[in-house]
Order: C-alpha cells, then sequence, then structure tokens
C-alpha cells in the first residue's frame, strides 16, 4: 500500500489518559508542527488531516487502581476504533499522531476489524522500548499505555470496552522489535501467548535488516495486512529525548531509518501510529522532527532511485 501514491489520513489523538504524566496530549501539534502533513504531500501523496478526535469519558467505568483513567480510556477506544476503521474502509491509510500508547487499543482495534472485512490476516509490527503487554491483572502501574497489545489480542482481565464479538489480533503475529524493559507477570505472558519478541540483543545479534526482513515474509507470506506502531522511546533518548519513559540502549536513528525504508519497500503497510510524543519533554522539537523524518522515509523518501537489495 506504500509503494505508490498512497491517500493518508491523518487522525490526531491527543490523548495522554494512558500514561503517568502529562504532555502527550500535545504530541499531534508538535507532529503537525514539525511538517508531516506537507512532507507527506511533498512525496506526492494525496493527504486528509481531519483533525483532532473530539474524545469523551465512558461513564459506565471507573478508574481504579489497576485500569488508571479507564473511562477515558475507554471512551477513546471507542471513539478512535471508529475512525480507523472508516479511514481504511474507504481506501486511506490511517496515521495516527498520538497520543500515548494506549490509543493502539483502538486503532488496531478497527484495522483488525477490517481486516477481518477484507479476508486478509492482520499482522503488527511494534516498534518500542516496551512490550506494552500488560493486564490490568499484570500491570504493576495501572497505568494502561502498557497495556494496548493484550487489549488487542483479547487477553482476560479488561472490561469490556468494545463488543464481544470484535475482531482481535492473533499474539503469533505481534512482531515486536526493540524491546528493552518488561515486566516479570508480563514475561510469562509474552511467553504463554507467543508474542514474537526481538529485544535490543537480537538486534545487537542479527543486525535490524535480517529481523526486517523475516517480520516482512511472515506478512507477504499469508498475504497480510501490517499495522505499525512506533513508540518514541524504541529510539535511544539520544535520539529522541521527548517522551516520558525513556529506556537506554536504544535504536540508533539508522536503525529505524533502515526498517522505515525496507517498510515501503515491502507495500504491506496498511496503517501506522506514532505515540508516546511528549513535547513538554523534548529538546527544540528534535524527537518531533526525528518521528516526521522517520515517517517520510515509510512513506518513500528515498536518497537514490535503489529498491531494498534481496536477501
Ligand atoms: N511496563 C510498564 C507498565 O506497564 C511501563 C509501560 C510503559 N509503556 C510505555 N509505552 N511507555 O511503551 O507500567
Ligand atoms: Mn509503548
Ligand atoms: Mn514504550
Ligand atoms: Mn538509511
Amino acid at each position: 500500500m506504500t509503494q505508490s501514491p498512497a491517500s493518508i489520513t491523518l487522525i490526531g489523538v491527543p490523548f495522554e489518559g494512558g500514561a503517568g504524566r502529562g504532555g502527550c496530549a500535545m504530541g499531534p501539534a508538535a507532529l503537525r508542527l514539525s511538517g508531516i502533513a506537507e512532507t507527506l504531500a511533498d512525496l506526492g501523496h494525496t493527504v486528509v488531516d481531519q483533525g483532532d478526535l473530539v474524545l469523551d469519558a465512558a461513564s459506565e467505568f471507573e478508574s481504579t487502581a489497576a485500569a488508571k483513567e479507564l473511562p477515558r480510556v475507554a471512551g477513546m477506544t471507542r471513539v478512535l476504533s471508529e475512525a480507523t476503521y472508516a479511514a481504511a474502509a474507504k481506501g486511506t491509510l490511517p496515521v495516527m499522531l498520538g497520543g500515548d500508547h494506549s490509543l493502539s487499543m483502538g486503532s488496531v482495534s478497527g484495522m483488525a476489524r477490517y481486516a477481518a472485512s477484507v479476508k486478509r490476516p492482520l499482522f503488527v509490527l511494534w516498534l518500542d522500548a516496551h512490550a506494552d503487554f500488560n493486564t490490568p491483572t499484570s500491570s504493576p502501574s495501572g497505568n494502561m499505555h502498557g497495556m494496548p497489545v493484550a487489549f488487542f489480542c483479547g487477553l482476560d482481565g479488561f472490561p469490556q470496552i468494545l463488543p464481544a464479538e470484535r475482531d482481535l489480533v492473533m499474539p503469533k503475529n505481534v512482531f515486536q522489535i526493540g524491546i528493552r524493559s518488561v515486566d516479570t507477570n508480563e514475561r510469562d505472558l509474552i511467553g504463554k501467548h507467543g508474542v514474537q519478541v526481538f529485544d535490543m540483543r537480537a538486534i545487537d545479534e542479527n543486525g535490524i535488516a535480517a529481523i526486517v526482513r523475516q517480520v516482512l515474509r511472515a506478512v507477504v507470506e499469508s498475504d497480510g495486512l501490517l499495522h505499525v506502531s512506533l513508540d518514541v522511546d524504541f529510539l535511544d533518548p539520544e535520539v529522541a529525548p521527548g517522551v516520558g519513559t525513556t529506556v537506554p540502549g536504544g535504536a540508533t536513528f539508522r536503525e529505524a531509518h533502515l526498517i522505515m525504508e525496507m517498510l515501503h519497500d515491502s507495500g504491506v503497510v496498511a496503517s501506522l501510529d506514532i505515540v508516546e510524543l511528549n513535547p513538554f519533554l523534548d529538546d527544540r522539537g528534535k524527537s518531533a522532527r526525528v518521528m516526521t523524518e522517520l515517517t517520510a522515509s515509510l512513506f518513500g523518501r528515498r536518497i537514490l532511485d535503489r529498491q531494498t537489495q534481496p536477501a
């Protein structure tokens, strides 16, 4: 989908209720200021910025220590799930301007529904320092930005936010790269459910290109659609300091850049989240600019007219 000129829908999600600290709600504004719409349009794509979603709390829930800000997270999830599905169903490629990572509860659920409607499996590429595979039962913090993967895979322990018959993602179709911070209970859940995790050690031992080829092969072999979820803290804090949960030893700009170039050349990317950008913590817009640069590479900016070499 990303290979030829695409129709892109930018969906602003000014939401920070899933994070332990404030600031992510300013993420969409910072991404727009860094020129994300213009950059994508300059690459030849048709870009419609549908503005920021209006987000209301779902009042039948209450916030608990195990699931903080649940009413707001649930309300956001419902609205974004619909918006993402609608953007994909009309033939555009939704790009979520986040917002903390709990927004993937909505975006990925919407894409799972879309993928089911066109009878293709949905794969998720999770680029993050964190696995975000906690449930309200396992989470040490209760912060719901640590739970979206468990939610869209249908793990037990969540209240019913979306209809019971909603489409889910199979854990074996979730590929995580860059992981370097996992909680004790969360580690057990990852092993039990078979999420495919490539931690920083895997990158160091194999190189990023071999890992990305493996992921893309799995998607292409089953004619799948790929949702990419890019957390700012995937990158090393030196590259992208504008995030509330920095973890040392992250991906370099070059590694991230190569991932984006390979994703572009694959043509299988159907949707993208850009999450956890916290402009209050950023260094003069540096992280917002890095995210826009990486998005440009994902959508076809290249240095020379050269395709990725076959494996
Ligand atoms: N694993 C921790 C928790 O669940 C921290 C999760 C932090 N998540 C993000 N997004 N910043 O990746 O509380
Ligand atoms: Mn995350
Ligand atoms: Mn993270
Ligand atoms: Mn490169």
